[in-house]
């Protein structure tokens, strides 16, 4: 939560003080009742101030309470300090009209000690040239990464972890303009926890969707819409401005009704939460509130797709230049924090005249709300969505005998009655195919060997079609009433999920599960879970014999037509793949 920030809520304690000054009393008793007045005011104000400096002391902004002198001191010390410093900023608080201030420096603490940080918008970081880091109130730094386009991750050092509460921690090697508002110098504020926040929204032009966790907690128990409440606040805390009743709950995303125009024009920017009760404190936000979307523009693109990335720059262009080739326009990912090259190959990939977008993701166990953000975002851009992963290939024997891939391939799956919502494709999954390395020319070049039976299904869904809750398993999409889901037979279509692939690989992409879906194959829990590789232990080690595992059938169809779709000959005679670079 945010502290209560004394800008906000000292002016209204203060400003009703000298009001006995405007009453005029008869002319008589007029200078006694002045003299009167005065000194009960002057009473009242030493009382109420030291009172309310009491209260809020270590909350008050100094001059200068951060500043790289102060940050390598202990917090207590830094209190004290701002302490000395209050009676200048309340009376600064006076002086100044209320006006549009940005969010403070904010941070999230997800797992693994990762701390996203969220510099205020009046933090430059187009710095120096020097490298970025996190510093914490200790004075401890950690290198910090860019992370989408406003943030960055850093690792909470060592030193910082037994103590709590963790603080924020500023972004050093930025250049900061101070100056423009009061406030800017809070003390250190805590961080955030990525288990109780609401950390996405997205406006349509009929209602605002909150992503927030920490609310519906459980499967299946969603809390009614009618028990909880949408908050919108200023992003630079104090009290709410208006609440609007929430009209659905599900999983983590929340359906709330705009607020009133007029509620939320003024002094901004806003962000929205959930409360769970009119005595609740509503969950800490850091989910921006947009006004509500324009009419949609004329136009959609028929297919696109969406899917969660973690490190899967080497896999990208590969199932880019294939999926756009067979009529997929649009690829958005998802990215759960990579530490990969995956923006230079986006760029690539765009430069080349693919549509790809990324989208920073970094939130635990968020892949279902990934994919109904997805959905709802981009509806008015895509009339399908194809929720498949980057090791994941649609393919149909149709298209066994063609020479050339064509835009209409991918068409002609989705060319199907209004009343189908969703096309079910099962996967078949392939093994490391006797590889011992990433194959040359890619996952489809190398790995053709899979198990015989199909595992799981992925679907493309019609945007229009997707249940108002957005509801969905990863895997498929609840849909609204009037829609059916289509299931299709393997003869048809099919996806290839090269899923066991060699050790190297397969092992890092277990390090750090994208999927929610998949168990963390070292716990020895589970056994018996379809996730679970058969035959795999628990222990991160090549088991025996891995090259040769789940090799039931020789499966060389999608190896076969990509050869003839994608062989691109040299100058010098060599052949490669499109995708090769
Ligand atoms: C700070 O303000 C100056 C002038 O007001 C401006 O030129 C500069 O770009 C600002 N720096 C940041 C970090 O916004
Ligand atoms: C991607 O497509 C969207 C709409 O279809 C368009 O607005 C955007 O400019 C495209 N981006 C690139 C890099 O082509
Ligand atoms: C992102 O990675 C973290 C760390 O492994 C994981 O816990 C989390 O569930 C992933 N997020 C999504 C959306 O899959
Ligand atoms: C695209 O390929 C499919 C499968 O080979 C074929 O039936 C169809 O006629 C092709 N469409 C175009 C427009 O070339
Ligand atoms: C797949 O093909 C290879 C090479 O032709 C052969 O050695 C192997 O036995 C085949 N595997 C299966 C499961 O049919
Ligand atoms: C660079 C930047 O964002 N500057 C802003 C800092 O805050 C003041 C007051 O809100 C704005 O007017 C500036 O534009």
């Amino acid at each position: 939560m945010d502290p209560v920030s004394p800008t906000h809520e000292l002016p209204a304690l203060l400003v009703f003080l000298p009001r006995p000054l405007i009453v005029f009393p008869e002319r008589e008793t007029m200078r006694r009742r002045v003299t009167t007045s005065v000194l009960s005011i002057a009473i009242f104000f030493l009382l109420a101030a030291s009172f309310s400096l009491h209260v809020f002391r270590h909350l008050l902004p100094s001059g200068n309470a951060i500043n790289s002198r102060t940050l390598t001191q202990p917090v207590d010390r830094l209190r004290n300090y701002a302490v000395g410093e209050a009676a200048v900023s309340v009376l600064r608080v006076l002086r100044s009209p209320p006006r549009h201030r940005p969010p403070p420096t904010e941070s999230v603490l997800l797992l693994d000690w990762d701390v996203l940080l969220l510099p205020s918008p009046n933090t430059s970081t187009a710095a120096s040239g020097r490298p970025l880091s996190c510093l914490f109130h200790t004075g401890a730094t950690s290198p910090a990464r860019p992370a989408g386009p406003v943030a960055f991750l850093c690792s909470l050092p060592n030193s910082l972890r037994r103590f709590r509460p963790f603080y924020t921690p500023r972004l050093s090697g930025a250049s900061s303009n101070a100056s423009g508002w009061v406030g800017q110098e809070d003390p250190p504020r805590e961080m955030l926890r990525s288990t109780q926040l609401a950390y996405e929204s997205v406006s349509t032009a009929d209602d605002v969707i909150v992503f927030v966790k920490g609310v519906n907690r459980r499967r299946d128990r969603d809390l009614p819409a009618s028990s909880l409440r949408c908050v919108f606040s200023p992003a630079s805390g104090g009290a709410a401005v208006a609440t609007t009743s929430v009209i659905s709950s599900a999983q983590e995303a929340f359906r709330c009704a705009h607020p009133p125009a007029a509620e939320v024009s003024s002094i901004g920017p806003f962000r929205v939460s959930i409360s769970t009760g009119p005595e609740a404190a509503p969950i800490p936000t850091i989910a921006n509130y947009h006004r509500p979307r324009g009419p949609a523009r004329a136009g959609r693109l028929s297919i696109c797709a969406c899917t969660m990335v973690f490190n899967a720059a080497k896999f990208l262009p590969e199932w880019v230049v294939y999926h756009a080739a067979i009529g997929v326009e649009r690829f958005f990912l998802y990215d759960n924090g990579s530490e990969d090259e995956l923006e230079s190959v986006v760029g690539r990939l765009g430069s080349q005249g693919f549509n790809v977008t990324t989208r920073f993701w970094p939130w635990p166990k968020t892949q279902e709300a990934g994919f109904s953000h997805c959905a709802v975002v981009n509806r008015d851009e895509c009339e399908w969505m194809a929720f498949i992963d980057v090791d994941e290939f649609v393919f149909s024997m149709d298209w066994d005998d063609s020479d050339q891939p064509n835009r209409s391939m991918m068409g002609s799956l989705v060319a199907v009655g209004p009343e189908v919502g969703q096309i079910s494709i099962k996967c078949l999954e392939f093994g490391p195919s006797g590889q011992m390395a990433h194959p040359r020319g890619g996952v489809t070049q190398g790995y053709t060997c899979r198990r015989r039976n199909e595992e799981r299904h992925k679907s493309l869904l019609r945007l229009d079609a997707a249940a108002f809750s957005l509801v969905n398993s990863v895997h498929h999409f609840e849909l609204r009433e009037g829609f059916q889901t289509k299931q299709v037979e393997v003869g048809e279509a099919r996806l290839n999920h090269y899923k066991y692939q060699v050790w190297k690989e397969f092992k890092a992409k277990f390090r750090r599960r994208v999927s929610a879906y998949v168990v963390d194959w070292k716990e020895p829990m589970n056994l018996a879970s379809k996730d679970r590789p058969p035959g795999l232990g628990s222990d991160p080690i090549e088991p025996k014999g891995w090259t040769d595992m789940f090799c039931e059938v020789n499966d060389t169809r999608l190896r076969d037509a990509t050869r003839r779709w994608f062989t691109e000959v040299q100058l010098d005679g060599a052949e490669r793949m499109a995708w090769d670079s």
